[in-house]
């Protein structure tokens, strides 16, 4: 059963776009994922707990800083590859490839980039082998689509920053080690600063009752009178433009990813359409089921083409942040509405564990609003379009 989940579905030959070493790192992701993780998910779904236990599985396939260059332990890929591999964790969960993402895009990416040499050598390695966990606190309770008015604050206190305020819908947070935390100085310049679990006065209570991305931990961060060492402010870019850029890369990943959602759905949707009777026939030789599988695949191929593009360049470090907000709101818009449609194919067997279309789905309700909600993708592309901004 398991084995049937992972069809290639590669229906313009993507593949020969791809080298020989995209492919394997694909491959033996996909492989590892299948036997390692595919089997425990939705049990950890229904607990809604993530699997710590894969962290080190997690490293080993590559996921956690794969474009990071190898001498601070990173894989040393492309822009690619780190696609295809966001694309094999969504395909078995949201909440497994959020967990790669935020450590990769956006904890590793903001020290890689804006980080002293210092902050590099210390970080990057444990968090790539998965010895180190971290999160990214950008969002506030009052601060979500428009984080440039957070409140979160820092005062110079001569031999260390003195940190107050607190950051809501934080992914990984409940168990993280570091938390790479936006907040404002004396003079409301927007900085990164390196939050490590211990420090007194930092707390990271988790936020239950969450009916999507069950399998990954989301939490608060609070800080209340943090003395933060001053060495671990990330010198190399302040302003509101230095966390975006971090999510330009993780949107990135995110468009990628829902390609495996959308995958997963889809092929559970044929193989349903195949094997369930209904008036002595399968329900695949009926044409409106044959029209939403039809409309699935031309949406993945499209998806798919776009999303390679992107990649192409990024690698040429071409790609503007208005073509990613396009993939990752189209691709995440499609990957939902392939769940949908996937469910109603499953009839009442859609909506129970049995099969791992109610689970991408409710995931995907979360993929929609986190790193910019579908409607703030519009706008910057509105903005792209006119010249014109109409968030404010
Ligand atoms: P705006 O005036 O447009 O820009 C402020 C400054 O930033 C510069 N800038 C960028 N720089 C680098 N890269 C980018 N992509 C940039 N976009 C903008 C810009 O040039 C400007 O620089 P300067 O020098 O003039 O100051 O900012 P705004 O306040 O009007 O807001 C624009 C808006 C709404 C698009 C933006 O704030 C936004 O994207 N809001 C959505 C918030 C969001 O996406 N939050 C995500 C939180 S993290 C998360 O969800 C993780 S989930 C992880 C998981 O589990 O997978
Ligand atoms: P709001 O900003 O309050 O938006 C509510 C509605 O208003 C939306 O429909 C929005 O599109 C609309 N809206 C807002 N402004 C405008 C406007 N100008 N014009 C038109 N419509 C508008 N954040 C982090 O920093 N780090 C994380 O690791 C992280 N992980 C997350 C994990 C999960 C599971 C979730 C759900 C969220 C996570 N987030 C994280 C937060 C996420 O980025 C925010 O939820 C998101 O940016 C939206 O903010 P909000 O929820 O406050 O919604």
């Amino acid at each position: 059963m398991a084995a049937d989940r992972y069809q290639p579905h590669d229906f313009y030959q993507i593949d020969e776009l791809l080298t020989d070493e995209q492919k394997l790192v694909r491959d033996s992701a996909r492989e590892w994922l299948k036997k390692e993780v595919s089997p425990i998910i939705e049990d950890y779904y229904e607990r809604a707990e993530f699997p710590k236990q894969i962290v080190p599985g997690l490293a080993s396939i590559g996921a956690f800083g794969p474009y990071i260059p190898e001498e601070y332990g990173g894989a040393g890929l492309d822009q690619i590859t780190y696609g295809l591999l966001m694309q094999e964790l969504e395909r078995v969960d949201s909440g497994v490839r959020s967990t790669a993402s935020v450590q990769s895009s956006l904890v590793m990416y903001p020290i890689f980039k804006f980080g002293s040499e210092e902050q590099k050598q210390k970080y990057l390695p444990k968090l790539a082998s998965g010895e180190m966990i971290g999160c990214f606190g950008l969002t506030e309770p009052d601060h979500g689509s428009n984080p440039g008015g957070m409140v979160t604050n820092f005062v110079d206190k001569g031999d260390h920053y003195l940190l107050n305020g607190a950051k809501m819908w934080i992914s990984n947070s409940p168990f993280a080690d570091i938390a790479v935390v936006w907040a404002k100085d004396e003079t409301g310049r927007i900085h990164g600063l390196v939050v490590e679990r211990g420090m007194d006065g930092f707390t990271t209570p988790e936020i239950h009752g969450k009916w999507s991305l069950r399998a990954s931990a989301t939490g608060e961060l609070v800080f209340d009178n943090v003395k933060v060492p001053k060495e671990n402010l990330l010198p190399g870019k302040s302003g509101l433009g230095a966390p975006l850029a971090c999510l330009d890369s993780a949107r990135y990943g995110i468009a990628w990813g829902a390609i495996g959602a959308a995958l997963d759905c889809y092929d559970a949707a044929v193989r349903y359409s195949k094997e369930r009777m209904q008036f002595d026939k399968p329900i695949g030789s009926f044409q409106l089921i044959q029209k939403k599988l039809a409309e699935m695949l031309t949406e993945i191929t499209k998806a798919q083409v776009l999303t390679w593009r992107l990649g192409v360049l990024r690698n040429e470090g071409r790609a503007t942040t208005a073509q990613i907000s396009l993939a990752k709101r189209n691709n995440v818009d499609m990957a939902l509405s392939i769940a949908r449609e996937a469910r109603q194919i499953h009839g009442g067997m859609g909506i129970t564990n049995e099969y791992p279309i109610m689970r991408h789905m409710m995931n995907l309700e979360s993929v929609i609003t986190y790193e910019g909600t579908h409607d703030i993708h519009l706008l910057i592309l509105g903005h792209h379009i006119t010249e014109l901004q109409a968030f404010k």
